[in-house]
């Protein structure tokens, strides 16, 4: 089948056929930020993500899905099911956003009500770990949308290493510090998700909702030593070596796609202009030994940070195990868009926010973007009606899972007795 070259977000989903008894599952949604679809190896990426790949072995992996291209109006609409411009977030959030039009407003509107407003007095508990971005001031965070327990921060572009300033790292509705000398951000995350699971165990045997919005792998590329150094070397080859290896691994995946011709230039829309685009992307023999080099600590550091993101996937789903939980859950992957264009004269850091000091370049190994691209926009409002129908707890049309997949005119490899 041709080659669809604006599949962005992909989708993982583990689920047994306990979901469908009587008891209600509970339901994790996990968010990747900025993720390429081809990064992990359940989709031929070389980035070691055993536990998501053990996920979509059991489970239902789709070839085709589409989010709404950017991480606000993503957000707006998983949280909603409707499209992000009908709940006001039609680009991004806070007051500059808001155009005074009933689809630009800058914050996620009342007049639809987020998967964790209609779960919770459903019976559900309602957790969220990561990052909000739909609005960041009182009375549109989440637990003014529906979510009982919090822990992360409400806009993006956070610092790993300490999300304090200007990020707004937040405990429930109060904000918080980094907690300790070696922090983490997608560590403590998990931490967090893994103690809300934990105690809501404990409590009663009400089904609860777990939202993770992971902020990995959006920049700044910040990661651990041991992590990066898992990777250092290995993109050596160059970004054209790896885009031709992982069609090789998509292809013997079952994916069968025909790979794209590869981009002179970053398109203009992708970029916004604002970070180059309309430059051209150099062939990597172009490059001198010595940028070649730089390029290939900043590729290591993504990967490290979609491995540490597995990692902590792989600790959560351990704690479910531990629980007791894990066979009554229903598990969602996604990104919230494609890996990102940068900017610059490589392509890869132009765009500096004055978080990044000297220092802590000095100190992670510099900054970075990604090569490639985001486009369009389509059909992860339909992600909802998923959890309204595992939840039996249906809205007036919602879909369920066998719709949304026929919507979406996509195929997936595997398919389940789920719908009757
Ligand atoms: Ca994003």
């Amino acid at each position: 089948m041709p080659a669809p070259n604006c599949v962005l977000l992909l989708f993982v989903i583990s689920w047994t056929s306990a979901i469908w008894a009587a008891d209600r599952p509970n339901i994790i949604i996990i968010l990747a930020d900025d993720l390429g679809f081809s990064d992990i190896g359940c989709y031929g990426g070389e980035i070691a993500t055993p536990n998501l790949d053990r996920l979509a072995a059991e489970g239902l992996r789709f070839t085709q899905f589409y989010n709404s291209g950017r991480c606000c109006p993503t957000r707006a609409a998983l949280l909603t099911g409707l499209y992000p411009h009908q709940v006001g977030i039609g680009t991004m959030t806070n007051k500059e956003f808001d155009l005074g039009l009933r689809g630009y407003r800058g914050f996620l509107q009342r007049n639809g009500v987020t998967i964790a407003e209609i779960l919770k007095p459903a019976g559900y508990r309602t957790f969220m770990v990561g990052k909000w971005h739909v609005g960041k001031e009182e009375g549109m965070r989440p637990l003014d949308r529906g979510f009982e327990e919090y822990y992360g921060v409400l806009e993006g572009a956070s610092h790993y290493f300490d999300p304090t300033p200007g990020n707004m790292l937040f405990r429930n509705r109060t904000p918080v510090k980094a907690e300790c000398d070696n922090y983490y951000l997608t560590d403590a995350l998990t931490d967090h998700a893994i103690r809300f699971v934990t105690e809501a165990a404990s409590h009663d045997d009400n089904p609860f909702l777990l939202y993770v919005a992971y902020t990995a792998p959006h920049w700044p590329l910040h990661a651990t030593p041991n992590d990066i150094e898992k990777y250092r070397g290995k993109y050596r080859a160059g970004w054209d070596d790896v885009r031709q290896q992982r069609h090789a691994r998509m292809n013997e995946l079952g994916m069968n796609w025909t790979l794209s011709p590869r981009m002179g230039k970053v398109p203009p829309s992708a970029n916004q202009g604002w970070m180059g685009g309309g430059r051209a992307v150099p062939a990597w023999e172009e490059l001198t030994e010595e940028q070649q080099e730089n390029l290939d600590l900043r590729m290591a550091i993504y990967a490290a940070m979609v491995d540490r993101m597995d990692q902590n996937i792989g600790r959560l789903v351990g704690a479910l195990r531990e629980t007791g939980r894990l066979d009554n859950t229903l598990i969602l992957f996604l990104s919230d868009n494609g890996a990102e264009a940068g900017g610059g004269a490589l392509g890869f850091d132009q765009f500096k926010p004055p978080v990044y000091s000297e220092q802590a370049r000095a100190q992670l190994g510099g900054l970075g973007k990604r090569i490639q691209h985001a486009l369009a926009i389509r059909q992860v409002h339909d992600v909802r009606g998923w959890h309204f129908d595992a939840a039996d707890r249906p809205l007036a049309g919602g879909h369920c899972a066998a719709r949304a997949v026929d919507q979406s005119g996509g195929t997936c490899d595997r398919h389940h007795g789920y719908v009757s």
